[in-house]
């Protein structure tokens, strides 16, 4: 463990990790019974169509999440588009500007416009009151998403819903395995959309589900998934390819038997955390709503940067460094991104969503979170907390900061151009406290990675001492 400031690797010092600690890493358990399971699928000769393991997955899924169906879909994005037209949405459907960006995607794609709401400060979920003040004349749908593994405030949306006459749906892409007073996620609204995405609890590679109860809603979207085809000679739907593989369904199939394993890891790791952070000021993980489960696919908590001494952005600086690849996440916000910022749907106010941006933080959790690994970290947490006002000073003060050499934003795909000399540096969707903190700077030599985020971390990592 570190006993100086100058031991930290962003001032020279080696990394506390030198196998980075990712956010989420695949759960993947018996790996050789899978790779039968995968060879059986191959050697069947039924790959895709709606194959026994496909079947066999969607059975398995509605018995567990105890609803009537379970529509398998290649991926969430595609199964949200297909349960919207299924439900022949058009015009306006309020969604939380607070969400992974494919959620306003899926709609815009399809020709809906979103408008965005505001969210809770405690569950980080749509905000009901929001809600209302964002209904108009050309609301036609409400989407919900149980961010992080808490679910949405689902009988009050329901009520506005059931009061304006317009179908509630939820992404519950984090929200696999968690419940609401006694209920599963997947029983809530019209309908629900699960992601099975390799970084998910449960998945299948790459995978998506919508549940719903409804009978006539679950074959539009069987239909609809499958080009509209009903017959040999039969077309009564534009439909799309949405259909899962066999090999998806069954790799579904050996990640679902590991769900209570999954499910137990991911308690232990929350516990593990909430003890380790116990004595850091500043930075406080997020409860668990009373009358909820959590699946806690996530671990996420809020720096307040008046008490921890560190902003949140430059926090992920030094732990980042370390091999601790902590995250921001959905920065910029739906509404700040490119495409949606010049919205017209998107006049609702955005306070809180605005507030949890800038101060959010994703600690890693999964399987492959051993809990040595959150005992190094919560102890490493702790010594930036204690001794923050020094680690900023000296940021201020150090020349060039270093990174760890594994880190993705650095050594990733997506290159920008050089900054020119004592240009600033644009700090994309991040304003506010990091702002301060981000100088004029000589020229940044190579090309470095930008994702929006992580330009936040690439522009302190670059900065020059006293070129303010
Ligand atoms: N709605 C919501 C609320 C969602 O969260 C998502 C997806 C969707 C809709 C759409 O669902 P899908 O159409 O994807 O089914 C990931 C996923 O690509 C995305 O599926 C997911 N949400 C989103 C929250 O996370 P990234 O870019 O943040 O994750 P990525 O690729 O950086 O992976 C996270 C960490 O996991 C990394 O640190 C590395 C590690 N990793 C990842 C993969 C894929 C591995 O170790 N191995 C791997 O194979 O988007």
């Amino acid at each position: 463990m570190k006993s100086s400031i100058h031991d930290l690797r962003i001032f020279g010092g080696t990394s506390l990790f030198q196998n980075p600690v990712h956010v989420g890493h695949p759960n993947l358990l018996r790996k050789q019974q899978l790779e039968r399971r995968l060879s059986a699928v191959l050697n069947s000769g039924q790959l895709t169509n709606h194959g026994p393991q496909v079947r066999k997955f969607e059975e398995r899924l509605s018995e567990l999440m105890k609803v009537r169906h379970a529509v398998a879909v290649c991926n969430a994005t595609t199964a949200l588009q297909i349960l919207a037209k299924a439900l022949n949405l058009t015009g306006e459907i309020i969604m939380p500007a607070f969400t992974f960006i494919a959620t306003a995607h899926a709609m815009d794609w399809i020709g809906l416009t979103p408008v965005f709401a505001d969210i809770d400060p405690v569950t980080h979920t749509i905000s009901p009151s929001s809600v209302q003040r964002c209904l108009s004349a050309n609301t036609s749908a409400i989407l919900g998403v149980h961010v992080w593994g808490n679910l949405c405030d689902v009988e009050s949306l329901q009520n506005i819903a059931d009061e304006h006459a317009v179908p509630l749906i939820f992404d519950a892409c984090h929200a696999f395995g968690s419940s609401r007073a006694g209920k599963f996620a997947g029983q809530f609204g019209r309908a629900e959309v699960f992601s099975l995405h390799a970084t998910k609890l449960v998945h299948s590679l790459e995978g998506g589900v919508i549940t719903t109860n409804d009978d006539d809603l679950a074959a539009r979207c069987r239909r609809l998934r499958n080009f509209g085809i009903t017959g040999l000679t039969e077309i009564s739907d534009i439909g799309i390819n949405g259909k899962m593989h066999e090999l998806s369904a069954a790799a579904g199939l050996h990640s679902l038997e590991d769900l209570p394993e999954i499910l137990a890891v991911n308690r232990r790791n929350r516990m593990l955390w909430a003890e380790q952070l116990a004595n850091t000021s500043g930075l406080n993980l997020q409860s668990v709503p009373q009358g909820q489960q959590s699946n806690y696919q996530y671990v996420v908590g809020r720096v307040d940067a008046s008490r921890f001494g560190l902003t949140r952005d430059q926090l992920i600086t030094v732990v980042r460094a370390e091999g601790l690849f902590a995250r921001s996440y959905f920065v910029p916000g739906c509404h700040r991104s490119v495409p949606y910022s010049h919205h017209a749907g998107a006049e609702c106010e955005l306070t809180v969503t605005e507030a949890i941006l800038q101060d959010v933080l994703q600690l890693p959790t999964g399987l492959a979170v051993e809990p040595s690994i959150i005992e190094r970290a919560g102890q490493l947490l702790e010594f930036i907390a204690r001794n923050s006002r020094a680690i900023f000073e000296e940021m201020l003060r150090t020349p060039v900061l270093d990174h760890h050499p594994q880190d993705p934003v650095f050594f990733g795909t997506v290159a920008t151009p050089p900054q020119t000399a004592n240009a600033a540096i644009p700090v994309a969707g991040v304003d506010g406290p990091l702002r301060s903190h981000v100088r004029h700077a000589d020229t940044v030599p190579e090309p470095h990675l930008t994702t929006v985020s992580e330009a936040a971390v690439s522009a302190m990592m670059h900065q020059r001492s006293g070129a303010q």
